[in-house]
């Protein structure tokens, strides 16, 4: 018997998936459902992970590749959570560089595993900004064509595309992606939302619930030279870095956390590297402060109560930039450096994971839906 649905948002980085499913999360345990929570990347150390593991209690991990390169890793995180909390609702985040989910996700859950899930339409998160610099062919993204190639095959394979961020966008700017939309993807329903401000959200919820068998309608036709390509060409990076006063210093760890976040964009912008998303989660004993840069030319923003007083704070730094592995691990330690400096704060890089990902090399693909 089906008992859990399974609700997977997709997106480009930086669109807002882990906000939105945070805000999920909440609303459904506040409403007296079980919920599970699946994050994904292609390596270990994840802010996400950790951002929502303090919004809600079962959060699993698939990491090393996409949910379609790590289907089984997908399919045991999805039991192992079912038999620790019997959720009413698996909700699954996967990598925002990852496209063609419905052909190798979506289609062989409903086929495999079709009468233990409920596989709820697949909305597809996007950044306004984001969407204009991928649909419009006389916009720059500061990308290559192959990465807007990818931000378009989410679009194609969404059953719903949600248009995040109104909060930040007039009705003029809305208007144009919804103009755009209707041009590139006709068929696709459009919902305009904010995640962070909590706009629109409970309609669309009340939507993908009503509608829990709905999910996986559509495939793009993806190639996948041009996918590979378009994730190869943007450096990843996950690492952590140890932060620790010294001297009898008694540093302002909000401050520090501006600087350090400024510093990367201001080197990476003279390296001419596009960011895609830079989040830094800055933790200590007293509290914990997230940054995030969804793009080079924007302000970072920050959320939760940096660390006060606290001698000893651990910094995750997740980047996801076009530019070079090693150039973006340079900057990584050159920031640490500039921004440590006569700071009276040692830093010490335990880890660090700096790569392209290599080829999608999906476990099953469907090309028709089930
Ligand atoms: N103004 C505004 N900002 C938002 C909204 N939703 C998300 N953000 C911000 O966008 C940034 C990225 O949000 P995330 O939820 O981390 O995005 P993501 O899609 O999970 O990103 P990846 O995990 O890198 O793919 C954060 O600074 C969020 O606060 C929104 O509705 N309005
Ligand atoms: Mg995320």
């Amino acid at each position: 018997m089906k008992e859990v649905t399974l609700v997977l948002v997709g997106g480009f980085l930086g669109a807002g998936k882990t906000t939105l499913l945070g805000a999920v999360a909440r609303k459904l345990t506040a409403t007296g459902k079980r919920v599970g929570l699946i994050t994904n990347d292609q390596a270990e150390d994840l802010v996400d992970t950790a951002l929502l593991k303090k919004q809600t209690l079962g959060v699993a991990e698939v990491s090393g590749g996409c949910f379609c390169c790590r289907f089984d890793d997908l399919m045991s995180a999805a039991e192992n959570l079912i038999a620790k909390l019997a959720p009413d609702v698996l909700l699954g985040e996967p990598v925002g560089s990852c496209t063609d989910l419905s052909a190798t996700v979506l289609q062989p859950i409903k086929d495999l595993y079709g009468d233990s899930f409920h596989v709820a339409p697949f909305s597809v998160l996007a950044d306004p900004a984001r969407l204009r610099e991928a649909l419009d062919p006389h916009a720059d993204s500061g990308f290559p064509s192959s990465v807007n190639y990818i931000f378009r095959k989410q679009l194609e394979e969404a059953d719903l595309v949600l248009l995040n961020k109104a909060d930040m966008y007039g009705q003029e700017e809305v208007a144009a992606c919804r103009a755009l939309l209707e041009r590139h993807v006709p068929q696709v329903p459009v919902k305009i939302i904010s995640a962070l401000e909590d706009r629109g959200v409970d309609e669309w919820l009340d939507w993908v619930l009503a509608t829990a068998d709905a999910g996986g309608r559509r495939l793009a036709q993806v190639d996948y030279d041009v996918y590979a390509e378009g994730e190869a060409v943007l450096g990843w990076m996950n690492a952590t870095a140890a932060l620790e006063a010294v001297d009898g210093s008694q540093p302002d760890w909000r401050t520090f956390s501006r600087r350090f976040i400024e510093e990367m964009q201001q080197r990476l912008a003279a390296a001419n590297a596009e960011i895609a998303h830079l989040k830094v989660l800055f933790s200590g004993p007293s509290g914990s402060l997230v940054a995030n840069l969804t793009r080079s030319d924007a302000t970072p923003s920050y959320r939760g109560d940096a660390p006060a007083g606290d001698r000893e704070v651990v910094a995750v730094v997740n980047a996801r930039v076009h530019i070079s592995p090693e150039a973006l691990t340079d900057v990584l330690e050159q920031s640490l450096r500039t921004v440590t400096e006569g700071a009276g704060i040692r830093f010490d890089l335990q880890h660090v994971q700096s790569f392209r990902p290599s080829r999608p090399e999906p476990k099953h693909r469907f090309d028709r839906t089930v």
